[in-house]
């Protein structure tokens, strides 16, 4: 393709003009616009190719997908990249700068949202047909600016330069309905439903273009909400402007700002709405699709999973239900045979305050039909239980799914979808052992383990292309398309010229994100040091305060004068949910520790930290490769999986971390001797539990003991943090302090290590060479295979 023709006509047929007066927005747009027209025409040859296949189809419904950029993606995936370079610069631009002004998508909050975009691209590029389906939210995940420490947020109005990749398609627009109430009327046809005096909202899809690196192209729709009754006339004629337009406002908040939370359940209405909203659209979209190729739902399942990325779309399975017997006239018997064959539900959380549960009357108000069918599935459940199972009757409570007044979406799941994935090994036992138990005796064999991957075309062939330049050359080009092949590379383990290179590389790649530190941070670092990194959401069970207590127990040790520590900088990223007050506290704290060491010029050649804000897909891209030490030091069985801690690795850092989530996994393939191991185990911390005492932790140890009276004693930047101290000393409810010493020496034998680089060197390619199971090529293979019977068209 001659692109740079393409370019000059699509800035002549869009806005006029040569490209010699082209801005840099003009030639952003048209690059965007020709790349999109390619997706359009290799999506139309897949939907056909999909149709005369009569192909079995996964339709992955998910609140979050959290893309990031898409034009280097796009043009990598298509295999256009230096052509399109070439042509921008003979027409005096430049592709990179065209990149940077690209915002990302961040229709999703962290490691769930990102898992879809991951999925959605390996699903592509490895020739299945998917569709994604989520929202169309005005407003991302918000812009993070830190004003003294303190996290500050502000809208984050991705569609102005973003929206570029939508394609709009309102001839598919479907109606949801909500409130009003249901009648109920006896029929020669049995009992009919009527939903009465309810508000419609309109769902208009946008479509995504999906580009794996293949021929097929996907499509992710997401569903903006569009008022359906216009302005009310009558009140604006007699002046009350603002009540006129209130109807639409309200319709229209649906689809606005992504719920900034992925911690704890709020139960607010505007959420059960969102999920409503988006679950009803789309399963009207995939019915209709179906219909018109197959005129029947009879072979509902054989052609159609529909999977539920948590439990957010989890109304998929009374809307379905709905939509089979309401609109089809299905008896309640072979909808639910329908239904509970084309289901399949991933947990990603076992945290309590995380699993979603919605006021009966609440949850009654919204969605009166629904409700009423999740209550008929819960009964006859219910029933089913007591008449087969005596032994769980007692159990009742917990395992129904209406309970306590509240409506319980991870048991509506599990007692509804065909399969239940946890997302590591552990995590899926202790889904089986412990969250799910009851049900794993009810269902035996319903619950399984697919473990979470990453695209390593984005995380590792695009993110750093110097170390994939080295990968080329060493082991060839063909872990592009199959990770596994990776594993190579291990034959170069004692290879001094390629241990050189690849520390070569990193050092480049600690350059980059150290100018990208002092520009944006205006901190300098010395890329010399060793960058230990912890990029993720901010939680108190990922325990970012074990970082910055063990920076304070370093910088103690300087101040005493240890000279025998490699120069150290602690590099954090992370956002807070915005109601998260403890959250945004540590965030204060490790602000507040970095501004002490860094301020500190007897200890500052020896240790910084710098908490980098606005922590997103675009930037993790830069610190990934950067990294030396990655940070997964979560509070053994909490974190699901993880998923930074495999981009991490697959870029050749080293993970100190917890036996816990996907670590576990990490840890077996590369042995002890590649990963520096610290922390309770699951069954340890559980034992612990029992009878934890922080202040007995604190009692038998000097060092900590040292610097919570520093940080107490306002040692840290003069600021108050008793709210940190009371926090620790009191409750500690992740048993920070209980793992302190096993993490301080973790730390200790990484640094000892760092004195040994050909040492170093060698556990860094290790980590790469044993990271391509953790391709999410290999996990969406396990599902198409295991659960959802897909072919590859
Ligand atoms: C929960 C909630 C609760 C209500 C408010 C809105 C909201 C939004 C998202 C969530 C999901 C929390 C679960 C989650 O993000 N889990 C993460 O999933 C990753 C992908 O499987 C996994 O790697 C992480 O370990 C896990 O924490």
């Amino acid at each position: 393709m001659d692109f740079k023709q393409a370019i000059i006509d699509e800035l002549t047929e869009r806005f006029a003009v040569s490209y010699n007066d082209a801005t840099d927005r003009q030639m952003y747009e048209a690059v965007v616009g020709i790349t999109r027209a390619i997706l359009q025409k290799k999506r139309a040859k897949s939907a056909q190719l999909e149709k005369e296949q009569h192909a079995k189809k996964v339709y992955y419904m998910s609140m979050e997908f959290l893309i990031g950029r898409s034009l280097k993606n796009n043009l990598y995936n298509l295999g256009y990249e230096n052509d399109m370079k070439k042509a921008l610069a003979e027409l005096g631009s430049d592709l990179e700068k065209l990149y940077d002004m690209e915002p990302d998508a961040g229709l999703g909050n962290g490691g769930l949202g990102r898992l879809a975009a991951c999925y959605l691209d390996s699903l592509t590029g490895l020739d299945y047909p998917a569709t994604g389906f989520s929202i169309r939210y005005e407003f991302g995940i918000f812009k993070q600016v830190i004003m003294d420490g303190w996290q500050v947020e502000y809208p984050d109005n991705w569609l102005e330069l973003g929206g570029a990749w939508l394609v709009p398609r309102p001839d598919e627009s479907e109606e949801v309905y909500f409130d009003g109430y249901v009648e109920e009327n006896w029929s020669e046809k049995g009992l009919q439903t009527v939903h009465k005096d309810y508000t419609r909202v309109l769902a208009v899809p946008y479509d995504i273009l999906i580009s794996g690196d293949a021929d097929i192209v996907n499509k992710l729709r997401i569903w903006g909400a569009k008022s359906l009754d216009n302005f009310n006339m009558s009140l604006f004629s007699r002046g009350e402007y603002l009540k006129s337009v209130e109807n639409e406002a309200q319709s229209e908040a649906i689809s606005k700002v992504l719920y900034p939370a992925d911690d704890h359940e709020t139960g607010k209405r505007l959420r059960l709405r969102q999920q409503y909203f988006f679950v009803s659209a789309s399963l009207k979209n995939i019915i209709k699709e179906h219909m018109s190729l197959y005129d029947t739902l009879e072979n509902l399942a054989d052609k159609v999973i529909i999977h539920i990325n948590d439990t957010h779309p989890a109304l998929c399975i009374p809307e379905l239900m709905r939509i089979l017997m309401d609109e089809h006239g299905y008896t309640w018997d072979d909808a639910w045979n329908i239904c509970t064959k084309t289901l399949a539900y991933t947990n990603h959380t076992v945290m309590s305050e995380a699993l979603e549960q919605w006021n009966v009357t609440m949850f009654k108000s919204i969605l009166p039909r629904i409700y009423s069918i999740v209550k008929e599935i819960n009964r006859r459940f219910c029933e089913m239980v007591y008449a087969d199972h005596p032994d769980k009757r007692s159990r009742i409570d917990d395992i129904a799914i209406i309970s306590r007044g509240m409506v319980k979406m991870a048991n509506l799941c599990v007692a509804s979808c065909f399969c239940v994935n946890g997302v590591s090994a552990l995590h899926s036992e202790i889904l089986k052992n412990d969250l799910f138990r009851d049900y794993n005796d009810i269902f035996p064999g319903k619950l399984t383990n697919v473990t979470n991957g990453i695209v390593h075309r984005r995380w590792l062939c695009q993110a750093n292309p110097l170390l994939t330049r080295l990968l080329c050359e060493t082991i060839g080009d063909g872990f592009v398309k199959n990770s596994m092949e990776l594993e190579k590379f291990l034959s170069y383990k004692d290879d001094s010229s390629v241990l050189a290179r690849l520390a070569q590389i990193k050092l480049e790649n600690k350059h980059r994100l150290a100018d990208y530190i002092a520009k944006n941070c205006g901190v300098s670092v010395n890329a010399e040091s060793i960058f230990d990194i912890q990029a993720k959401r901010l939680h108190e069970y990922k325990r970012q305060l074990l970082c910055a207590l063990y920076i304070l127990d370093l910088y103690k040790d300087l101040k005493n004068g240890r000279t025998d520590i490699n120069p150290h900088t602690f590099i954090f990223g992370a956002k807070a949910s915005s109601g998260y007050v403890m959250a945004k506290e540590i965030i204060r704290f490790i602000c507040a520790v970095a501004d002490t060491v860094n301020g500190d010029t007897k200890t500052n050649s020896c240790l910084k930290a710098v908490f980098i804000p606005d922590y997103r897909v675009s930037l993790a891209e830069i610190m990934m490769p950067a990294a030396e030490l990655s940070e997964q030091i979560s509070l053994a069985g909490k974190e699901a999986s993880g998923t930074g801690n495999m981009k991490f690795m697959i870029n050749g850092a080293i993970t100190i971390g917890t036996l816990d989530g996907a670590n576990v996994e990490i840890h077996q393939q590369v042995g002890d001797e590649n990963i520096f191991l610290f922390g309770m185990h699951t069954d340890e911390v559980n034992e612990r539990r029992k009878t934890y005492r922080p202040s007995q932790v604190l009692d038998s140890n000097p060092d900590l003991k040292e610097i919570i009276s520093f940080v107490s004693k306002g040692g840290v930047s003069g600021k108050n943090f008793d709210s940190i101290v009371h926090y620790l000393t009191d409750s500690d409810p992740y048993m920070t302090l209980a793992d302190f010493d096993s993490y301080k020496s973790a730390q200790q034998k990484a640094d000892s290590v760092y004195k040994d680089i050909n040492k170093w060197n060698k556990m860094s390619l290790v980590n790469i060479a044993k990271a391509g199971i953790f391709s999410s090529d290999r996990s969406v293979e396990e599902y198409a295979k295991r659960i959802w019977h897909l072919k590859k068209i």
